[in-house]
């Protein structure tokens, strides 16, 4: 039989397989993690792996799930051990990462969570909870007060279900108990994900008790963060390559690209890994950086993955492929979203661009279009319409983005039409537009109204601007219509190029 991925097979692994460069047996747990899923395993966990191998410090994690997967029968059974493949066409980087010291379940309730985060040896909390996690309102940033778990929360802050309340309870046992101060990083692909956190954290915390909310300003820390690698979900057909590849098997392991990039601010309470010895960027002011990634990079893989299912296509890689998707995404970036961004020092905006569609090229990362319209009405505000809106503030031209815009809109709308129904999608709003489109019908102008109505996602003043509503609905007529891909040719001019 197979062996499978253990504490006792470090010694025995393959060559072609790296091994953690640190000694696991003395290793202390200074940093909690919730939620870990693909991406931390991918990106933290790896950057304290590096760490450790060159400094030993106190800086092993622990993880916590609050919601599925159950982290015990894949990582817990594996001693925290899990391979990170890195893929680059046919290569492959596998190596096993030792960061993670024991994994805790808290899927059932907060107990286990709250236990490892008020213990006064954690001093960095780290989050990929994914932009839901937070309860807020993505149109503004500020805590959703509608939120059925946070009204729960006001209601029982000791038995806590959301992420803000945990965290609340969390910190107020930690007062309670004189422990030290806290960071707590968001990790998250949402904008100034620092700020919101601090935000629905401190503001849950004033509804309960305004002394513990300023115990929250003066003891912790909420430093933003901008991170990219691209890890994409795990298939059963990853799992069976590392096998055939590597002769064990490995319930926990994770794919990704070769490159990776984080930035953080440098704004901490209390002693701290040092991340900036293994190639984190510690800077005063990571706006720029994250308005750079989250337009260009993720506002591609957001069109091409909304644009892509329209057109039949599978995966970022075949949609970038396309000749009328890839000229169409391209002049996007770069003639409508690139202005809107404030220069980072030292970087090429336009290489970036390149350098970012040359990552989606990648055709070992199969990454699916599915699963980046996962929740894209979360992610478009800052990817798509952001930039949209200033736009339109200074009198510029949208009708590029607008057919990205229009292309989630229809994405959505056309997963909801009853009949033929092309894919279900996974998104908090696939219900309020699937009420829409059964009440309307294929009414461009009309669907765009009623949707870009929805406050929650559309900033009044973006919805409420002529320009918006006509531009998407012009796109939204192009790509609910029976030849998306040639319309979208139209668009950019590529006509000539189809085949
Ligand atoms: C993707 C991101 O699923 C998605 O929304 O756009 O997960 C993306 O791959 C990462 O942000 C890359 O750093």
């Amino acid at each position: 039989m197979t062996p499978r991925l253990a504490p006792g097979m470090l010694d025995r692994l393959p060559p072609a397989v790296a091994r953690p460069g640190h000694d696991r047996a003395g290793m202390v747990s200074g940093i909690a993690h919730i939620g870990v899923g693909a991406f931390h395993r991918c990106h933290q966990a790896e950057y304290i792996d590096d760490l450790l191998a060159l400094q030993p410090g106190p800086w092993g994690i622990t993880g916590i799930n609050l919601r599925p997967p159950a982290l015990a029968d894949t990582l817990g059974a594996q001693g925290g051990l899990y391979t990170r493949m890195a893929l680059d066409g046919d290569r492959v980087a596998a190596r096993v990462m030792g960061s993670i010291l024991k994994v805790v379940d808290s899927q059932s309730g907060p107990a286990p969570a709250l236990q490892v985060l008020a213990d006064p040896a954690i001093r960095l909390v780290t989050l990929t909870v994914t932009e839901k996690g937070y309860c807020h309102r993505p149109a503004t940033g500020a805590l959703d007060h509608d939120h059925p778990a946070i009204r729960a929360d006001l209601a029982a802050p000791e038995a806590p279900r959301s992420l803000p309340g945990v965290l609340v309870r969390a910190l107020e046992m930690r007062r309670a108990a004189g422990a030290p101060p806290l960071t707590l990083a968001s990790c998250d692909n949402i904008p100034a994900n620092g700020r919101i956190l601090r935000g629905v954290v401190t503001d849950l915390a004033a509804r309960r008790d305004e002394a513990l909310a300023r115990w929250i300003e003066a003891n912790v820390a909420f430093p933003h963060s901008m991170v990219d690698r691209i890890a994409p979900a795990v298939s059963d057909a990853d799992r069976d390559r590392l096998a055939t590849l590597y002769g064990y098997t490995d319930a926990a392991a994770v794919v990704c690209e070769p490159f990776r990039h984080w930035v953080i601010e440098d704004g901490f309470a209390g002693p701290m890994p040092d991340l900036a010895s293994v190639g984190v960027q510690l800077v005063a002011d990571v706006a720029p950086h994250e308005l750079l990634k989250m337009r260009v990079l993720n506002g591609a893989q957001t069109t091409l993955a909304a644009l892509g299912a329209l057109c039949g296509l599978d995966h970022t890689f075949d949609d970038i492929e396309d000749p009328v998707l890839a000229a169409f995404v391209s002049r996007m970036l770069v003639e409508e979203t690139l202005p809107t961004l404030p220069p980072v020092p030292g970087l090429d905006a336009q290489a970036y661009v390149g350098q970012s569609l040359d990552r989606l090229r990648n055709r070992a990362i199969r990454h699916r279009n599915h699963q980046i319209a996962t929740d894209a009405s979360q992610k478009i505000v800052q990817r798509l319409l952001a930039p949209m809106a200033e736009r339109l503030r200074r009198g510029q031209p949208v009708g590029l983005l607008s057919v990205a815009v229009a292309g989630c809109m229809a994405y959505l709308i056309r997963g909801a039409w009853r009949f033929g129904a092309p894919w279900t999608p996974d998104d908090p709003i696939a219900a309020d537009v699937a009420a829409i489109a059964d009440r309307l019908g294929n009414d461009p102008p009309a669907l765009v109204r009623a949707i870009s109505g929805l406050a929650a996602i559309f900033p009044a003043e973006l919805a409420q601007t002529p320009a918006f509503r006509t531009e998407v609905a012009t796109a939204l007529a192009g790509l609910l219509g029976p030849d998306p891909r040639g319309y979208l040719a139209s668009r950019c001019g590529t006509a000539a190029a189809l085949p």
